[in-house]
């Protein structure tokens, strides 16, 4: 991510022409497997379904805070990624988190808390209602997405570990394996991939322990088998297939910030005014539309989270 800038290939292009020169790449696949020993060469998995995939949740409940947006595609959401433990391109998490075995999971949370657990992903869907959660997803390299998640709030599971007084921040650390997970083979990150919140953030209700996508699970390049999401900050906040969360007293060091500490602050916020050094943020692209629109503070959140920040310099907020 320190690497790119907004991609002119990708940012320009509509979502119509990458589906089209996908179609094509699988179509000269199917030529090229029809011309050799039939079924020896696997087609690239290029391509994902259309149509929702995968195991259904049951949901109890659905909430919009998107403004009534449609959602993005489950194609575009499921194989337009970021995701470097299994390579930079926003096409190799699809093509390569295959090697992910998302279950069994435990979930080990420690720290600075009075009940330590560790957790498997069949009990963590059993601590609380599940809901889905249209939310607005807006990525630092300037593309947006509109996504309904299914998870519940973070609260409810930091209740339940009672974190103790000295519990200033929640830590969350994705999976090391690089048997699983090859991209950790080369240095591109701080492995394992770890960010933090501050404690008020963690329980904020906005913030979203996330277990699926679209009513299903979540396939393994959007983070399986658990994730985080934070509407109100940029992507690269939301840890993916987190194996550990850790209640901490001092602001740990988080992976994206120990690359380029000049190019990604702590919070992480969503704010147009602050420009990142080498592009501005002032607008995105949602994927599905051509024309760029205004990137909103808070990434529209305002309402629900300007508070938490309150007597912070603004120009802090990113
Ligand atoms: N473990 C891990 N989590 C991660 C990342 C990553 O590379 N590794 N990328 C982040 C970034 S930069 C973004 S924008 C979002 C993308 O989530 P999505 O692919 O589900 O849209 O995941 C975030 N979580
Ligand atoms: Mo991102």
């Amino acid at each position: 991510m320190a690497r790119w800038k907004p991609d002119l290939r990708e940012a320009e292009a509509t979502p119509e022409a990458l589906y089209l020169r996908r179609r094509e790449f699988l179509r000269l696949g199917a030529a090229g497997a029809v011309g050799t020993a039939i079924g020896a060469v696997p087609l690239p998995a290029l391509a994902g379904p259309d149509d929702p995939a995968g195991e259904v949740l049951p949901v109890s409940r659905k909430v919009d805070m998107a403004g009534g947006e449609k959602a993005t595609t489950w194609k575009s959401v499921t194989t337009y990624n970021n995701f470097y433990e299994f390579g930079t391109d926003k096409s190799d998490p699809a093509e390569r988190a295959g090697s992910l075995r998302p279950r069994p999971w435990t979930l080990a949370v420690d720290g600075e808390v009075k009940r330590p657990l560790a957790l498997h992903v069949e009990d963590i869907l059993k601590l609380a209602p599940l809901e889905e959660r249209i939310y607005r997803h807006r990525c630092v390299e300037a593309w947006s997405m509109v996504v309904p998640w299914v998870g519940f709030p973070l609260a409810e599971l930091v209740k339940r570990v009672e974190p103790t007084s000295r519990a200033r921040y929640v830590v969350f650390q994705t999976l090391l394996d690089p048997a699983q997970m090859p991209g950790q083979r080369s240095r591109v990150l701080d492995w394992p991939y770890t960010e933090a919140l501050r404690m008020d953030e963690a329980m904020n209700p906005l913030t979203l322990l996330t277990v699926g996508l679209y009513g299903r699970v979540l396939p393994n390049q959007n983070g399986a088998p658990l994730r985080v999401v934070i509407p109100w900050k940029y992507g690269f906040k939301g840890a993916k297939s987190i194996a550990r969360m850790r209640f901490v007293e001092t602001q740990p060091r988080t992976s994206w910030a120990i690359l380029a500490p000049s190019e990604y602050g702590f919070y992480g916020n969503v704010n147009p005014a602050v420009d990142h050094p080498r592009w501005s943020q002032a607008k995105e692209r949602r994927l599905g539309e051509f024309f760029r629109r205004d990137t909103l503070p808070f990434n529209g959140y305002g309402a629900e989270v300007a508070g938490l920040y309150a007597g912070l310099d603004p120009r802090k907020l990113y």
